[in-house]
């Protein structure tokens, strides 16, 4: 096993809050990279980046030798789940991605770890590679999909505009449904603790979908399945905390956080600050908030903002980041540019 060394994040965890907080960008590798872009560019599409460990552990690892966030998160997708379950995903330029049509939970079979995980062993050694390589003050976040956001591309087989499939599906075939659900619990559940086993040391679940739904549903789709994979990691690995990100959640974010255990919740820019320190901060650790625009922009207008989260936030157990992930046509100097300022910045 590791030793127990000083990473400021898992500090965090413990209660402690940081001047200057300790931060990392969600997507902070990708394709704003030119040097993500060149590697990327050397094989045969998106999924085969994410499985070769070699390629994804080197992607995993820029943004850490840029800009030395405090944590890297491991390269690879929500959508590979589905794919190592046995419906086939393919990310097309420019489209995003496309799923086989939804063969339905019974075809979908039993959740078998076996097969699952010959797909997922190149995420793994993806994993302990990159946990080889960081410095000692850098964290590992290894991440799923929450089941809710991953049967929505299940369902309706990509990206979606206003979930009408999936919400047509749900609401009248409610046992399938949550067949589904579970189902992706099961996968979860495994997924992430063999990222644990591998080296991650905090987890994230991303429910980018979350804020799409009415009270009762957010309370069955998302809260259900995210309470049930907290309580079964937190079971096995009681030392690893779990971030949860129910994008859009609202005034639902306290629910959530009271609900499901996780040990931080990720807040997107919807959120308003002073509310969060009030009603969230609490409760639990908070991440976020940033407007990823405000990072196209950069500049003082950024740094306004900026300045603003971490005076209200950064009292409390506190990470920075972003209220979703880094866009693709965000310049590289922008991030540096920020990445100074919180390391520079006391109340
Ligand atoms: O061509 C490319 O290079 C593809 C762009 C890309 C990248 C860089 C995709 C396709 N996925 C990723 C990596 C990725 N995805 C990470 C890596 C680690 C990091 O943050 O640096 C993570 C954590 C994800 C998670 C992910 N994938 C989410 C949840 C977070 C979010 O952004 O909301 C979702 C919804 C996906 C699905 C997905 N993957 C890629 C696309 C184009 C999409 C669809 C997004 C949509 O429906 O709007």
């Amino acid at each position: 096993m590791h030793a127990l060394p000083r990473k400021p994040i898992l500090q965090v965890f413990k209660g402690e809050p940081l001047t200057p907080p300790p931060f990392w960008l969600m997507r902070q590798a990708g394709r704003y990279l030119p040097e993500y872009r060149e590697i990327r560019n050397r094989g045969k599409g998106f999924l085969d980046l994410c499985f070769s460990p070699d390629r994804a552990a080197e992607v995993t690892l820029q943004p850490i030798k840029r800009y030395g966030m405090d944590a890297a998160i491991l390269f690879s997708d929500i959508l590979v789940v589905p794919h190592a379950l046995g419906q086939g995903v393919d990310f097309q330029e420019g489209e995003g991605p496309v799923l086989e049509d939804f063969p339905g939970v019974s075809k979908l079979g039993e959740f078998n770890p076996d097969t699952f995980h010959k797909y997922l062993e190149p995420v793994y050694e993806t994993v302990s590679r990159v946990r080889e390589k960081l410095g000692e003050n850098t964290a590992l976040i290894g991440f799923c999909g929450a089941p809710w956001t991953v049967a929505t591309y299940m369902i309706e087989g990509g990206s979606s505009r206003d979930f009408t499939t999936v919400k047509t599906f749900a609401l009248s075939q409610p046992q399938e449904f949550q067949n589904l659900l579970s189902l992706l619990v099961e996968a979860s559940v495994h997924y992430l603790g063999k990222q644990i086993e591998c080296g991650a040391e905090v987890l994230q679940i991303f429910d980018s979908w979350a804020g799409v739904l009415d009270e009762r549903q957010f309370q069955q789709w998302v809260m259900g399945p995210t309470k049930e994979i907290v309580r079964r990691l937190h079971e096995t690995y009681p030392h690893v905390p779990v971030i949860g990100f129910p994008r859009q959640a609202g005034p639902l974010y306290v629910d959530y956080v009271k609900e499901t255990g996780v040990d931080a919740v990720s807040l997107d820019q919807t959120m308003p600050v002073s509310w969060v320190a009030r009603e969230i901060q609490t409760l639990c650790v908070v991440q976020g908030n940033l407007d990823p625009h405000l990072l196209v922009t950069g500049g003082d207008v950024m740094k306004e903002s900026l300045g603003g989260i971490l005076s209200i936030l950064g009292k409390a157990p506190f990470i920075f980041n972003l209220g979703h992930g880094v866009l693709p046509m965000t310049p590289p100097e922008h991030v540096a540019e920020l990445a100074a300022f919180v390391r520079s910045w006391s109340p």
